[in-house]
């Protein structure tokens, strides 16, 4: 078992493996940037360590000062988190030759995932369905041309260094491939150093359906379902859910399977997710997440599995002592990622102190925050605040148990996506399942506020003192035997605080 683990990331995620340290006994290190010494995981680790005195992402990405902290508090592991320095194969590499455990994948698990046309002819290898087109590189835009012709259009162009849609453009007709092969491959060597680009058949509605899996060292690996995770924006997910509204039990079964095979085929270890896109009832393989990710809430509710403790479990080099038919799916389970961003503004990141933070609670809500009142939030790093999620017997539930929970959050000080949200938990296709990853392009009517809009949300009693404090300094002495004013709104409600 593992005794102390240096948490390498911040915000919301740090605070997930400082409780599951907590839990597991382990004790946790963290480690913060000159502008995060208040933040809440520094708050609830057993010690923390200040990085350097960046204010902004680079502190967290110093290798060097990471595994210099690591070895300086005698811990024995590093947890990456995600982002960050999570899918760095170098980063894994350097940790393990310190002599200190990496919870997470070997490097060369990572790196055989980086590199997608190399990762596509492993899957092909491993029987794993990949969207038809090149396993290699195209050599030139002619190479192309003869290639789109038996793929058949319409075709995608993608960065063979690839991931996070950077690199990439459809191509319509044979007329468009010369000038469009130019601009993919030069974005691809902005973003990646590696202009390399390669082409396969352009799927026009798919769902982003994803696989976890985890892996021990004893050669055990298992899938625990999958997510649903095509509400986004950007390549932003927003939303995600657990199961997905279309998988049969044969296809989840087959798309198991199929990431199961996968990790094999890399030499996989830890938890990892296979991406999948899937249309018409046909599934491919895009690309496998090395990690843990932002949105694992969503799988722990429904299989009742801590994916964060078997990470670290794993890593101290415990057996996965749980079979592939002990994995019963319960309930459904949804998460909405909660940012400082303004919907009614085109998403505009918001900046400000926190003044007032009110959590939903009640049956079936889970919370996975990073922030707290009296935080400053700033724009040197990602604006997800946290991650409110909710499981209940099944979808139709789900959904208006996040409308409830949404309805009783409430935070001041920043703008959040919180409206958006709610206005997509009532918008009808979303209730119906009808959803792709074109959904938001498609649905400009979620990311706007509609006139006359009226998303009030329960009154706290926090908020109601401050309002009330506020008028009472503001009016003028009562006379003897009179009421106060009542609050504008108990008096839209019809209600009067005195005879
Ligand atoms: C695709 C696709 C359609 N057809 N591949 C985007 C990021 C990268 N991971 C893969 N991506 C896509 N690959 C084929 N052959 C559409 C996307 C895509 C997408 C995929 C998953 C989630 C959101 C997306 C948003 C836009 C495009």
């Amino acid at each position: 078992m593992l005794e102390k683990v240096l948490v390498a990331n911040r915000g919301e995620i740090a605070l997930r493996i400082i409780r599951a340290c907590r839990e597991l006994g382990i004790r946790s290190v963290a480690v913060y940037s000159e502008a995060d010494r208040l933040s809440p995981h520094v708050q609830a680790a057993d010690e923390a360590y200040l990085l350097g005195p960046a204010p902004s992402s680079e502190s967290y990405l110093r290798i060097d000062r990471l595994i210099e902290v690591a070895q300086r508090a005698g811990c024995d592991a590093v947890h990456p988190g995600y982002g960050f320095l999570a899918e760095r194969a170098p980063f894994a590499a350097a940790v393990e030759q310190a002599g200190l455990t990496f919870v997470g994948p070997p490097a060369s698990a990572i790196e055989a995932m980086g590199d997608k046309t190399a990762a596509r002819r492993r899957m092909i290898d491993a029987g794993v369905p990949v969207v038809p087109g090149m396993a290699e590189p195209a050599e030139d835009a002619a190479t192309a041309l003869r290639e789109a012709e038996s793929i058949g259009y319409p075709v995608l162009l993608k960065a063979a260094a690839g991931g996070g849609g950077k690199g990439m453009r459809v191509v319509h007709e044979p007329g468009e491939l010369e000038k469009a092969f130019a601009a993919a491959s030069n974005e691809a060597t902005n973003a990646f150093g590696d202009g390399r680009v390669y082409l396969e058949r352009y799927l026009t509605g798919p769902r982003h359906i994803e696989i976890q899996v985890l892996a021990d060292a004893h050669g055990h690996t298992i899938h625990l379902g999958e997510r649903e995770c095509s509400i986004q924006r950007r390549h932003q997910k927003m939303i995600e859910e657990a199961p997905s509204s279309v998988l049969t039990p044969e296809q989840r079964e087959a798309m198991g399977s199929a990431a199961v095979a996968a990790a094999r085929a890399v030499g996989y270890r830890n938890a990892g997710t296979c991406e999948f896109l899937w249309q018409d009832g046909e599934f491919f393989f895009l690309e496998m997440n090395t990690r843990i990710q932002v949105e694992h809430p969503v799988t722990e509710l429904v299989t009742g599995q801590d994916l964060v403790a078997w990470q670290l479990r794993i890593a101290g080099g415990e057996r996965l002592d749980l079979r592939q038919e002990d994995v019963v799916l319960l309930g459904h389970a949804i998460e909405c990622r909660i940012t400082s961003e303004d919907p009614d503004n085109g998403f505009m990141p918001s900046t400000g102190r926190i003044r007032l933070l009110e959590i939903p609670a009640g049956p079936g809500v889970r919370w996975d925050g990073g922030v707290a009142e009296g935080v400053e939030v700033s724009l040197y790093y990602d604006p997800m605040l946290a991650k409110l999620i909710v499981h209940a017997p099944d979808r139709a539930q789900a959904i208006d148990r996040m409308d409830r929970a949404l309805t009783e959050l409430r935070v001041v000080g920043v703008e959040t996506s919180v409206p958006f949200h709610r206005r997509v938990m009532r918008e009808p296709d979303f209730r119906a399942g009808r959803l792709d990853i074109r959904y938001l392009e498609k649905h400009q009517d979620v990311l706007r506020r509609e006139p006359g809009e009226d998303l009030l949300g329960a009154v706290s009693v926090a908020a109601a003192l401050l309002e009330e404090e506020h008028r009472r300094r503001r009016t003028a002495p009562r006379t003897a035997g009179g009421a106060s004013a009542p609050a504008s709104r108990w008096r839209d409600m019809g209600w009067r605080s005195g005879p």
